[in-house]
């Protein structure tokens, strides 16, 4: 294992790159970052050559092999790498974890990034009441769990808990707080955070809430 070579390709605020720094601390992976500059206007030779479809981080390269798409590297990490698993054994908890998996992965960033790129108040308010109620779900499954496949942190909590460090932006500029509609999900990201794999992972929140506020600057929205 000492002998793989481990690249991400990465991004500092990007909440997909974030999610893969977590899965790498949680199995203990060593690996090298190697961070885009400017995404927007000029993307490193070595991201397009990587990912030549999407052109997006993350990619990781092990030994040089690029995987792209976060989940899909998640799931590569776990398979490549055994110890200390992160999907569950069981196919029918696997499957599970699948579902809420793909959940995550459609509607979580986007219904995040309506409510903060909106301009009108009825847009913010049909764009919060939307992430609510994706929020209402995963509440739901989450239920007294410590986490969401019961007591051990895995699959599904590391792909949420990736895309938190943009959620008081989305708290921010819907005027809202997640722990008074769902005080259990809320526990959950601070049970999450407090876990050196977290939040050594992720970039800090306000950092995120600034460039949030750059970003709605350069839309003219503020
Ligand atoms: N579905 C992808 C999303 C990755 C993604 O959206 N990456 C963004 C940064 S957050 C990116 O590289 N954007 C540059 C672009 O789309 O040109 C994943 O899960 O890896």
């Amino acid at each position: 294992m000492g002998k793989d070579d481990v690249k991400l390709l990465s991004m500092w605020a990007s909440p997909f790159c974030m999610r893969v720094k977590v899965a790498l601390a949680e199995k203990d992976i060593p690996y090298e970052e190697i961070l885009e500059t400017d995404l927007m206007n000029d993307k490193s030779d070595l991201l397009v050559k990587s990912n030549p479809v999407h052109k997006q981080v993350p990619v990781l390269l092990h030994d040089g092999k690029p995987v792209a798409e976060s989940t899909n590297i998640i799931t590569y990490l776990d398979e490549a790498w055994p110890a200390k698993p992160l999907l569950p054994d069981c196919a029918y908890e696997k499957s599970r974890a699948r579902f809420w998996a793909d959940y995550i992965d459609r509607k979580v960033y986007p219904a995040g990034r309506a409510i903060w790129s909106s301009k009108e108040q009825d847009e913010v308010e049909a764009a919060k009441s939307n992430f609510l109620e994706i929020m209402m779900y995963l509440d739901g499954t989450l239920g007294d769990k410590d986490y969401f496949n019961g007591d051990t942190f895995g699959f599904v909590d590391i792909l949420l808990i990736g895309l938190t460090s943009w959620f008081p932006a989305y708290e921010k500029y819907g005027d809202f707080k997640l722990e008074d509609h769902y005080p259990k999900l809320a526990a959950w990201i601070t049970r999450s955070w407090a876990r050196e794999t977290v939040s050594e992972s992720l970039t800090n929140p306000e950092k995120i809430t600034n460039f949030v506020s750059m970003m709605r600057k350069m839309y003219g929205l503020e």
